[in-house]
């Protein structure tokens, strides 16, 4: 079991600044007068500790205190022109950031929790014990900021006052990363002292790109220090390894639900948005997929936007699932991006007016971002991740580079969105009522199938598959992706697993807020189906549709078919939403072929999730229990019907 302030606190270690007196004089040696005052303001002894000791390891040569006031965000956006970390794009307010070429991902290889002796760590990460992480962090990262500026961020992660917020420290010598935290954080200076008292405790996080050469890049870590809620990174430039309040600290909210919450609250790799019902009521949705797999797509489908990867969820004294967004802006991949499916993200991306980091896209001979499957006219050259990007120009290996990276992404603020919600900013979050599961699954489960009781909701969580995608260096073949969480899962998946069916099943959700929990997935194609080509089935705005399903069985407006794996929805009702929401005519056929049972692909899908979790340690048997129960009934009806099974003969078996 993992333990708070256990072993030594690196940085403390390494900086060597024990006292609020000692952290003190060091900013009067090291800080000029305005940035003096400055961090003056901020008292509390642990925090100004901790960036005392950040500033004596890493030795940069000036440090500013960012305040979030427009002239200190505008101060650092110069910051990353001038370092040309962001190059000015002609569309005012837009810049492009490139990272290596090999770094367009989050570099799992060299991603470590610190581990204290004894503790488990996901049997899916990697670790390091303690005394090797401080050596080689001491090694890395002692006079890492020489000849730069520090830049020291503090932030909310969440809308300050939140009962599920956490406060973090953003401290960086790349002006890329703290112009990125500025525009997906709260910036929390004014009332970080009263939120780490309230909240007991804060994050931090230390970076420097270092030299930012492509030959550093195998010496490139990320660290994750449980203990002292500290991550480490360096050498390194992608977001997801260096902006480390996103992915970073998720891991170490992870670890408070699962070892200080446990049973009352949840961090989820979730979106959260709101979807329209009948007389104006909003149901408000979470719904996890791992990263690549359209989350984004999927929250920006709902008719107002919280949120598009993180959630932060408690049980408030009314017996309501209440969720958060840790983040106010989205780093979103722009693959497939497109007037048609994501209108609402085009108009920011496409006209004047927002602020935009562009990352790893091409820029073509105008000076325009282009992504693949955007819908726009090709360009023939241009300059991407790579380099200078001729099309058929081809890699090493006489592999086709394409126009634009799989994992290129955007950097805006939610509120420039049309559809962003203002109950995104209430520390109350908003009443949570459809939780969703979804992965890249070509040929398995049916577009929407929904648990009967919340036990086998988190089961369907559990059990998320997907094709592997490009957020990951290096990853291939079909994973499974448990809650889509399990990148970010610091201890056992058995604590985690025992976490959530605490939490769904405490009693003190009320009855009529227990939430419908569902398995999505858009992923199926013609060719699992009888079909010859690898298309998806449906289209991507047929997601409005699943959702909209779901809200009205949330407040018991349509009924369902009964299976082994949950309820799946009636033709008539699907029919009648296809129309009134998308405008498309729904067929028979169509819908007998997303919601036929494939017995076989299901079963086997089932045996390789039991052997999967049978090596994990102390997994519950509850979720062996149901996964049995599910595969006895498959089995019956394939005995019965053989092993296509039609939502026909699913009714007819109930009766
Ligand atoms: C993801 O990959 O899930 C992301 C981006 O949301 S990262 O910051 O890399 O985690
Ligand atoms: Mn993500």
């Amino acid at each position: 079991m993992f333990q708070k302030h256990k072993g030594l606190d690196i940085v403390v270690e390494i900086g060597g600044i024990t006292t609020f007196q000692e952290a003190m004089q060091l900013f009067e040696n090291k800080l000029d007068e305005t940035n003096l005052s400055r961090i003056q303001k901020i008292t509390h002894p642990e925090v100004v500790i901790k960036i005392a000791n950040s500033i004596a390891m890493c030795k940069p040569d000036a440090i500013f205190i960012n305040t979030g006031s427009d002239s200190d965000k505008a101060y650092i956006r110069k910051m990353a022109l001038q370092k040309e970390e962001e190059k000015k794009l002609p569309m005012p307010d837009h810049t492009i950031h490139f990272d290596l070429k090999d770094e367009q991902g989050r570099i799992i290889d060299r991603t470590f929790y610190i581990a204290n002796e004894g503790e488990d760590i996901s049997s899916l990460a990697n670790k390091m014990d303690r005394p090797e992480a401080l050596t080689d962090i001491r090694d890395k990262m002692t006079g890492i900021m020489q000849g730069k500026t520090m830049i020291v961020g503090f932030y909310s992660r969440g809308p300050a006052g939140s009962l599920a917020s956490n406060p973090a420290l953003e401290i960086t010598s790349s002006a890329y990363v703290s112009h990125s935290a500025e525009i997906l954080y709260r910036n929390g200076y004014d009332v970080f002292d009263k939120e780490v008292d309230r909240l007991g405790h804060f994050y931090t996080n230390i970076h420097s790109e270092g030299l930012n050469r492509p030959e550093d890049l195998p010496n490139a870590r990320v660290y994750m220090d449980r203990s002292f809620q500290t991550t480490y990174s360096f050498n390194c430039t992608y977001a997801g390894n260096t902006l480390l309040l996103k992915k970073g600290n998720h891991r170490f909210s992870v670890d408070r639900s699962v070892y200080e919450k446990r049973g009352n609250e949840l961090a989820e790799h979730m979106f959260i948005t709101g979807i329209n019902g009948t007389g104006g009521r909003i149901t408000w949705c979470a719904g996890a997929a791992p990263s690549g797999c359209g989350k984004t797509t999927t929250a920006m489908a709902g008719n107002h936007f919280v949120g598009d990867d993180l959630a932060q969820m408690w049980i408030d004294e009314n017996g309501s699932i209440r969720s958060i967004n840790p983040e106010c802006g989205i780093f979103g991949i722009v693959e497939d991006v497109n007037w048609e499916g994501d209108p609402y993200l085009m108009k920011l991306l496409r006209e004047p007016g927002t602020e935009v980091i562009w990352s790893n896209v091409l820029i073509d001979e105008n000076g325009v971002p282009q992504w693949t499957g955007n819908g726009e006219p090709l360009p023939q050259k241009g300059r991407n991740f790579q380099g200078e990007w001729t099309k058929g120009m081809t890699d090493e290996h006489g592999k086709e580079i394409p126009m634009s990276h799989p994992n290129s992404r955007c950097t805006l603020t939610s509120s420039a969105l049309e559809n962003y919600s203002d109950f995104a900013e209430s520390p109350k979050g908003v009443e949570t009522r459809v939780i969703t599961y979804s992965g890249r699954d070509s040929n398995t489960m049916p577009p929407v199938w929904v648990a009967t009781k919340p036990d086998h909701g988190v089961v369907i969580g559990a059990c998320i598959v997907s094709a592997a995608t490009a957020t990951e260096v290096g990853a291939t073949g079909v994973k499974r992706s448990p809650w889509a969480n399990a990148p970010f899962i610091p201890g056992s998946l058995a604590d985690y697993l025992d976490a959530q069916f605490k939490f769904f099943e405490n009693k003190q959700i009320a009855k009529d807020k227990i939430p419908v929990m569902a398995g999505l997935n858009y992923f199926l194609t013609h060719e699992a189906r009888g079909g010859s080509s690898k298309k998806l089935l449906g289209e991507k705005k047929d997601v409005k549709v699943w959702l909209a399903w779901l809200e009205r069985l949330a407040h018991n407006e349509v009924s369902a078919i009964q299976s082994p794996i949950g309820h799946l929805p009636k033709f008539d009702d699907l029919c009648r939403l296809f129309k009134s929401i998308v405008d498309k005519e729904y067929t028979q056929e169509l819908y007998i072929k997303q919601f036929s049972l494939y017995i076989d692909n299901i079963v086997a899908r089932i045996d390789m999730q039991v052997q999967a979790y049978a090596k994990e340690p102390g997994i519950s048997e509850k979720l062996f229990d149901i996964l049995k129960d599910q595969k006895d009934g498959l089995l019956a009806l394939k005995t019965r019907y053989g092993s296509v099974v039609t939502p026909t003969q699913l009714e007819e078996s109930q009766d």
